[in-house]
């Protein structure tokens, strides 16, 4: 084959062209995710490490926010469905309503993750994988916290209010019966109102305010199921003329930085971490899924627990 000038220049037109898109463009991943909403800090640490991952990766993330309406996840569902998208992941903003529309994705050949928050279904394979906290776990480990904390201070009788998270979600759920199941153990620990606040300050501080209307100085301690009704119960009892921390013992779930920034000041006494650093788990969940790769049904984050004593030395390394 004779080479001239022109076959040359035409070659390498071609070539370069070619090296312009590869051969073999893999199509990105799309995953149609649900998020709850925008209640707390943790939920904003929880987004903001999914939609972080999802860059990372190269993953088109189509994200939803339902604003706490379970009415909203159901249509962002649907309609991830009808964009044929790879892959669904939401965290249920309560257990149960959900086996209709993950039946519809099962029917479409949509594999659908869990993050965060569980879903009680009869049928276990409408869903691939649930990546998240061991709820009950968390709730034991304030109930131990206080079981200690009790010990230590005459073992004297404790009344403690409750916030608990949204009525009805896997978090609120079982971090009442985990602390139940523990602070059961020691007859003189009672819980003599227990109200939920939404997982959000501005409900905590609300609620706070009725608890201490009726309760008023009968209050030794406060469990709230996380730090954002913690911090709003904070104000309502500064409001009312009393120390949080010292008047008011507060156990509270999270380990936003909110909460230890709290503890430095002395106002919240210890908080049971709740990772919400779920992303980078998600996304390799989900590329594992669509390659055909084995996935555990269930993904359990590890987390500790942090008192006030540790609070300084500890704020300056949280990620969220
Ligand atoms: C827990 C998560 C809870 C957090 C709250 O995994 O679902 O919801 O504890 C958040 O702060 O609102």
């Amino acid at each position: 084959m004779i080479i001239t000038r022109r076959t040359l220049l035409g070659a390498a037109a071609a070539i370069a062209c070619a090296a312009a898109i590869p051969a073999f463009a893999a199509k990105p991943l799309t995953i149609g995710f649900s998020q709850v909403g925008a209640e707390s800090e943790w939920r904003t640490a929880n987004t903001a490490s999914i939609k972080d991952a999802a860059k990372k990766a190269g993953v088109n993330l189509k994200f939803a926010d339902a604003q706490q309406q379970q009415q909203n996840q159901v249509k962002a569902i649907r309609s991830f469905i009808a964009q044929r998208v790879d892959v669904i992941a939401f965290s249920p903003v309560v257990e149960t309503g959900w086996e209709t529309v993950l039946r519809e994705a099962k029917n479409a050949k949509i594999p659908v993750i869990l993050t965060d928050r569980a879903v009680k279904v009869t049928d276990p394979s409408l869903y691939v994988s649930f990546i998240g906290s061991d709820f009950v776990e968390e709730g034991r480990r304030a109930g131990r916290w206080l079981l200690d904390y009790a010990k230590k201070n005459g073992d004297k009788p404790l009344n403690i209010v409750e916030l608990q998270g949204t009525t009805g979600a896997a978090p609120a759920i079982d971090r009442r019966n985990g602390f139940a199941e523990v602070i059961g153990t020691n007859p003189k620990l009672k819980v003599i109102r227990s109200q939920t606040a939404d997982f959000t300050r501005a409900k905590g501080k609300e609620v706070m305010e009725a608890f201490l209307k009726s309760e008023g100085k009968k209050i030794n301690v406060l469990y709230a199921h996380n730090d954002d009704m913690a911090i709003g119960a904070i104000q309502a009892i500064e409001e009312a003329g009393l120390k949080p921390g010292k008047d008011i013992i507060i156990i509270s779930i999270d380990g936003v930085k909110g909460a230890f920034e709290a503890m430095k000041a002395g106002k919240l006494n210890v908080t049971v971490e709740c990772n919400p650093l779920l992303g980078p788990t998600l996304i390799q969940t989900a590329q594992d899924v669509v390659a055909g790769k084995p996935v555990p049904k269930r993904i359990v984050v590890n987390e500790g627990v942090f008192p006030a004593e540790v609070a300084a030395k500890e704020l300056p390394n949280r990620k969220y």
